[in-house]
């Protein structure tokens, strides 16, 4: 099989990646590990910035969010038993972000996939890249018993964390940074309307909890647990009753509990591997960095790298190699400052084994501070909301 881009992995990042080079009029090919189902049944993102709805809609997938996603002006932080509005909209001038969960803009895009008859090879084993430094770059994995190759111009690796794509990198060439974080986060949804019409971010002496939702009836509630819980020493009542005791009583007063759809536990890790392009690969979403959920960023930046990656090969295709060449420093640029903030937001809110009383004091005089203060609350409002793309 001959394509100009062959990209691993169908997650949020090669898939919106497909969807806008077809409209660019730049033919690809999706070859992904797991089975669309699989894809389908992992809960993750809610929270869209205005860049990646403005993707969604150049890509000609954006009518369902339009109509079923959420927008949201504003925030709340609680803490000390308090809740307090960051009041997004004014802080940004009229900006927000749209809460439609990450299946769902997944599910859309693997719709139009099939309405317009582009090639996804779902449950592909073996996947592997190669002479991806040289002029002939070729993909191979294997399918139901045979084995296939695809030879491209281009590889776009977006299998994310654990791919192949990165790991294919000599050592020599790329560096890593990372920070592992002493905690995770235990996620529960459930057909439950919300606790409160906006988000709630909860930094509270048992550890940090979001209240956060799918719909106006159906919640996503996550709590800060030990890295060594297993979701089975959770049932659905030790999830709420630990829940309401960090929100404040108002709050848990009117929380509405009902049986888990879900439960999963994710750990929380930054990390970023520069360069993300090498010769022909060029890595885009997970695959090239993690943020800790708290900011809501990770998918946001799969869609704004994939985003300048688009472009920069439909630029390719038209004559010009700008794009390609300064697509890396384009996307870490970005990439950088969304993990700054993931990173501070998280320091805020969670408790850290190591910290002291003097710690604890300073995440209360710092919230107290954000709240109080116009020019902190914007700080945060503007970086929740996403900083603006570079073109
Ligand atoms: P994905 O979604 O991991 O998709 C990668 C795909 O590649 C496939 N794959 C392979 N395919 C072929 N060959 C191989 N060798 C392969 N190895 C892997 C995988 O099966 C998979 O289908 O990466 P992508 O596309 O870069 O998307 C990134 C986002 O999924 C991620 O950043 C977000 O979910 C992070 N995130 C959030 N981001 C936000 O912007 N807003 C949020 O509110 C938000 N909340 C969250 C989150 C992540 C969470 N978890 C579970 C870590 C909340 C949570 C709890
Ligand atoms: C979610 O709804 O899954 C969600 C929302 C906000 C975050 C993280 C996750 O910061």
């Amino acid at each position: 099989m001959r394509t100009q881009v062959a990209i691993v992995g169908a997650g949020p990042a090669g898939l919106l990646l497909g969807a806008l080079l077809h409209r660019a009029g730049v033919d690809a090919v999706i070859v992904e590990r797991r089975s669309a189902d699989y894809v389908l049944s992992r809960i993750r993102a809610g929270v869209l910035e205005q860049t990646t709805a403005d993707l969604l809609d150049e890509a000609g997938v954006g009518a369902r969010m339009h109509a079923e996603g959420l927008p949201h002006g504003g925030i709340e932080l609680s803490f000390g038993g308090t809740r307090h509005r960051i009041d997004i909209q004014q802080l940004t001038g009229g900006k927000h972000v749209t809460v439609y969960g990450q299946t769902e803009v997944t599910r859309d895009l693997m719709h139009a996939r099939e309405v317009d008859g582009l090639t996804t090879v779902y449950e592909a084993e073996g996947v592997s890249v190669h002479d991806f430094d040289g002029a002939r770059p070729r993909v191979r994995y294997q399918h139901g018993g045979v084995w296939h190759e695809i030879e491209c111009d281009f590889i776009a690796g977006c299998d994310g964390f654990h791919g192949v794509c990165r790991a294919s990198v000599p050592t020599a060439a790329i560096q890593l940074f990372e920070r592992v974080y002493p905690f995770a986060w235990l996620g529960l949804l459930s057909e439950t309307p919300p606790v409160r019409e906006e988000l709630i971010y909860t930094r509270h002496e048992r550890g940090f909890a979001l209240c956060s939702m799918r719909s106006p009836t159906r919640s996503r509630y996550y709590l800060q647990c030990s890295l060594d819980d297993k979701v089975a020493d959770w049932s659905d009542d030790a999830f709420w009753d630990e829940l309401r005791h960090r929100l404040d009583p108002e709050a848990a007063e009117s929380l509405v509990t009902g049986p888990s759809i879900e439960k999963s536990i994710a750990p929380l890790r930054s990390f970023v591997a520069e360069p993300m392009r090498f010769g022909c690969l060029f890595l885009a979403g997970d695959a090239a960095h993690i943020v800790p959920p708290t900011g809501a960023k990770g998918l946001n930046l799969a869609a704004s790298d994939v985003g300048l990656l688009a472009r920069a090969f439909a630029e390719f295709y038209a004559g010009s190699e700008q794009g390609i060449a300064t697509y890396s420093e384009r996307c870490l640029r970005r990439v950088w400052k969304a993990e700054r903030f993931s990173w501070w937001f998280t320091s805020l809110m969670h408790q850290f084994p190591d910290n002291n009383a003097f710690g604890q004091r300073m995440q209360q005089a710092e919230l107290a501070y954000l709240v109080g203060s116009v020019a902190a609350s914007t700080v945060l409002a503007e970086n929740y909301v996403g900083l603006p793309l570079e073109h």
